[in-house]
């Protein structure tokens, strides 16, 4: 089968080399330098397993800019959030499809996996592909895949697929390189599956962050708390933290939720973690109270550990609000090798600090000894994640500040 992908990117090009597995492809990206790229056997992106990956269906791929006539085509645009209105901004996802609209013939297959609101399937792209051509099938598959395990999940997880019987055999040859089972159902009901995944984590997570600050008024350990109470078997609490980043879980609840006035606790979720970094800046000025001009650490600007990935990171409204608080922020982030602020090595970043906040939770950070922090000009921690030895930091005489643990106030 022939098979075009619209949208190179994190998705759409690892998707575009496992079908290349078994399928003749055609990658589409509207962005010239990056077919160029690709068309000279170089890849612009950075996945663990994509390289050999590459290598192994080179002469199965291809890139343009335009879509070719297929037998199926596969669109993996991005859909943003329009900040100002929070609602999803489906502009590449229209393009994409006219595109598309402009090759197909009767009974291809068009598969959307671009994460969309309810409804946008039935309503946006399905007329579109009924006005270009007689019996187009059609298929929602939304991806589900995390940075740099974006291979082993794409061939591992189970995929959920909004579509009817005209399409199950094709879609089956097409995502024959997953080993996850495919869960059949129709459009609009995986576009809320996947939207409600990624609300049930933000959810999670602001129930957590909330606990955390209940937590620090009681005087208890969260983390304790949260760790005693998860033994229970029907309990299964997430980790608090310095806020939500990441392109989807910021933006999903927005998807779901759109304009609809009775949504109550979704919103509120949201709201509770976009807090977060504000929290963590309350911790770090109790820190520095008596510090005239704090200097101030940043460890981590990902947006979550161990990935260089930065976007949505809750890193840059902690560093704006600080540095909007007289603060002379310095920001050091072990796989980042390039953000909005400069970015320093650690001893750089801690020299001279009146305190460290660690924001990502790297393993990097983990190993951290108090002779780390030596070169502080003040040296008071505060730990958003959780993750460093803070009896031994504590022995050193550093002052230790963890959110979540009211015990040491
Ligand atoms: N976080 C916490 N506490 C936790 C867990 C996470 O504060 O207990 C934070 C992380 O640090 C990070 C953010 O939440 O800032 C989101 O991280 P994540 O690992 O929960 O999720 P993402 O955004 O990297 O990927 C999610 C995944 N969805 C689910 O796990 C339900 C992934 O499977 C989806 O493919 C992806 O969204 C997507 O593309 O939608």
């Amino acid at each position: 089968m022939k098979v075009a992908v619209v949208g190179l990117g994190h998705i759409g090009l690892p998707t575009a080399l496992l079908l290349a597995r078994r399928h003749e492809v055609v990658g589409v990206d509207v962005d010239e330098s990056l077919v160029a790229t690709l068309n000279d056997g170089e890849l612009p992106l950075d996945e663990p397993g994509l390289d050999s990956l590459h290598d192994e269906v080179a002469e199965r791929f291809t890139a343009a800019t335009e879509p070719e006539p297929a037998d199926a085509y596969v669109i993996t645009v991005p859909t943003p959030l329009d900040q100002r209105e929070n609602v999803a901004d489906l502009g590449f996802v229209r393009a994409a499809v006219e595109s598309v609209a402009e090759v197909v013939s009767a009974g291809e297959l068009v598969v959307l996996e671009s994460t969309v609101p309810p409804g946008t399937s039935e309503r946006l792209v399905q007329p579109i592909l009924a006005d270009a051509a007689d019996d187009v099938r059609y298929a929602h598959c939304p991806e589900r895949a995390i940075p740099e395990r974006t291979l082993e999940e794409m061939t591992a997880n189970d995929r959920v697929v909004g579509t009817d019987e005209r399409a199950t055999e094709t879609i089956r040859d097409l995502y024959a390189f997953t080993d996850g089972e495919l869960h059949l159902t129709d459009p609009t009901t995986a576009e809320f599956v996947k939207l409600a995944e990624n609300t049930s984590r933000d959810v999670g997570i602001a129930l957590a962050n909330e606990f955390a600050m209940l937590a620090e008024g009681i005087g208890v350990d969260a983390h304790e708390a949260i760790d005693i109470a998860n033994e229970h078997p029907r309990v299964d609490i997430l980790n608090p933290g310095p806020g939500v980043g990441g392109h989807c879980i910021t933006t999903d609840p927005w998807f779901l939720t759109g304009a609809d006035a009775q949504a109550r606790l979704v919103p509120l979720a949201r709201d509770i973690n976009d807090g977060m970094p504000d929290h963590v800046l309350g911790l770090v000025r109790e820190q520095v109270a008596h510090v005239r001009r704090p200097r101030v650490a940043v460890l981590g600007v990902a947006y979550k550990g161990n990935v260089s990935d930065t976007r949505e990171t809750p890193a840059g409204r902690f560093i704006r609000r600080a540095e909007n608080d007289g603060y002379d922020v310095r920001v050091h982030d072990p796989h980042v090798e390039a953000y909005d602020e400069p970015l320093v090595d650690r001893e750089t970043a801690l020299e001279g600090a009146d305190c460290a906040v660690v924001i990502t939770d790297h393993d990097a950070f983990r190993e951290l000894s108090p002779a780390d922090f030596d070169g502080m000009r003040t040296r008071t921690v505060v730990d958003s994640r959780n993750i460093l030895a803070h009896d031994a930091l504590r022995e050193a005489g550093i002052s230790v500040s963890v959110l979540g643990d009211g015990t040491q106030g």
